[in-house]
């Protein structure tokens, strides 16, 4: 970084928390981008925006014992960001992994503030999870950490305060216990959790929302180019909520997935993934993507999820987790005549991946704008439930439409005033943050 205040607080940032790469990484890719902007508005410097940017407004942190189904008690490790609530109370996902510790909160808490920006909606940033991992559980004993995860986390949320939703691990089942037992603990049936099921005050669509969203991400940004996802050959990891979901929109604007993946392996089927068996695999059995090939025994099956970036193909949609794909496989990608890749997942691209797609002008659309649908959605979930109303599928998917192709334009236009015209990276983070430092400079030092 050139800019002598951006890179000392890099410094400081590393200093203060320390160990926590991921959130390194989120934050030092922010401050890059935003370079041109402090050196155009040296208020927010003067001001201490990007001072108090970088710092979370509320850190909880606490224990979850639950009982298994043994007898035996078993301990974890909740969090919960608050990171800003600048344009609207908290927003942001609960994941439940073994990899999450307060380093993977952050990065994602962070990140949530400009993408929640992007948006156009008034949602502030927050993410939070557990080291809890669903994988192998029983239902009950899901249940039982669920319960004991929300007794302490619903001293801190609310509808007007922070609400969360789903994220890696955390799905409509995890979703149903949490809010039962906010419910439960409070007294009160408000719309503090989004992603519920539609029989309890959930939104249509939202389940499809990210990876649809991603896809129409995708698609505006290919016919800004003269391209389309018509008859072009697709590779989505992942296989869970929003990897599905982008592969169902994908085949609907004509482009044919041939991939997909979970964290052991990946399958490759050159006549098109048969999507209804992957979705009773994922969703109705929660088994390993690799029983597809039971079903098709002409598809292939590897070990080693990363394998997947090896397969030729026109578009990339990373699906899964944070840093997924690195340089190689951006090689590797270009090498086979790649022309887009849009993040369904959160940071899934190292920086380094990154800047090969840039230096190639491989169409690029980064997280924070392209995965920005599932939190859109959430918060026409918290519409509807405000005004006690609910909205029909076609209703909440053309907003999602009208969401996305914005965050494109927007992106767009903002990497333009900033001389940095096609990188979307830059200007997303930038429009992104416009937005939020203008309402901190409003509120004053807070
Ligand atoms: P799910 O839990 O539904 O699915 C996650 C998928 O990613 C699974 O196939 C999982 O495989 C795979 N995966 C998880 N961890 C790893 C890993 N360490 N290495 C390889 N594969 C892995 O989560 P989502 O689909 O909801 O989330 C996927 C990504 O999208 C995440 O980055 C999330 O933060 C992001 N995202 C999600 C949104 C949402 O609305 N759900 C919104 C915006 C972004 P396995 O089953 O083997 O673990
Ligand atoms: O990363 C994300 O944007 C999400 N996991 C969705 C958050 C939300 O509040 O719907």
């Amino acid at each position: 970084m050139k800019n002598e205040y951006l890179s000392s607080l890099m410094q400081r940032v590393i200093q203060r928390n320390q160990g926590e790469k991921e959130f390194h990484q989120a934050v030092r890719e922010v401050l890059e981008s935003l370079e041109p902007v402090v050196e155009k508005h040296p208020e927010y410097i003067k001001k201490g925006v990007l001072e108090c940017i970088v710092e979370p407004e509320r850190i909880i942190k606490f224990r979850v014992p639950w009982v298994d189904d043994n007898g035996n008690v078993q301990v974890n490790r909740g969090f919960r960001v608050q990171f800003s609530s600048s344009i609207g109370p908290y927003k942001g996902g609960l994941r439940f992994h073994p990899s999450v510790y307060e380093g993977i909160i952050k990065f994602l808490g962070f990140e949530q503030i400009f993408k929640n920006s992007l948006t156009g909606l008034p949602i502030g940033g927050g993410k939070g999870g557990s080291d809890f991992d669903p994988k192998g559980k029983s239902d009950m004993e899901v249940m039982r950490f669920c319960q004991s995860f929300m007794s302490e986390l619903a001293k801190h949320i609310g509808s007007y305060t922070d609400i969360p939703a789903g994220d890696i691990g955390v799905g409509s089942r995890e979703i149903g216990y949490l809010f039962g037992q906010y419910k439960r603990v409070t007294n009160k049936f408000t719309g503090v959790i989004t992603g519920k099921s539609i029989e309890y005050g959930g939104s249509l669509a939202r389940r499809e929302a990210t990876g649809f969203g991603l896809c129409y991400f995708t698609d505006a940004m290919l016919r800004d180019n003269g391209e389309s996802f018509r008859n072009k050959t697709v590779v989505i990891s992942g296989s869970g909520n929003v990897a599905i979901y982008a592969a169902k929109k994908t085949r609907h604007l004509g482009g044919k997935v041939v991939a997909l993946s979970d964290s052991d392996g990946y399958i490759y089927d050159k006549n098109g993934i048969d999507l209804k068996l992957v979705k009773q695999i994922k969703e109705a059995e929660r088994k390993r993507i690799k029983t597809y090939i039971s079903v098709h025994p002409d598809a292939e099956y590897h070990e080693n999820c990363k394998g997947i970036w090896q397969i030729k193909c026109d578009i990339a949609l990373p699906c899964a987790t944070e840093n997924e794909l690195d340089k190689n496989d951006a090689e590797t990608l270009i090498s086979n005549g790649c022309i887009a890749v849009a993040e369904g997942a959160n940071m899934p691209s190292t920086p380094e991946a990154i800047q090969v797609f840039l230096e190639n002008n491989i169409l690029f659309g980064p997280a924070k704008a392209a995965n920005a649908g599932g939190v859109a959605t959430s918060a026409l979930e918290m519409s509807q439930n405000s005004i006690r109303d609910a909205w029909d599928f076609e209703t909440v998917d053309a907003k999602l439409k009208e969401i996305m192709e914005n965050i494109y334009k927007n992106s767009s236009a903002a990497a333009e005033e900033y001389g940095m015209k096609g990188n979307l990276v830059a200007g997303a983070n930038i429009a992104g943050f416009l937005k939020v430092a203008n309402a901190m400079m409003e509120q004053g030092v807070v």
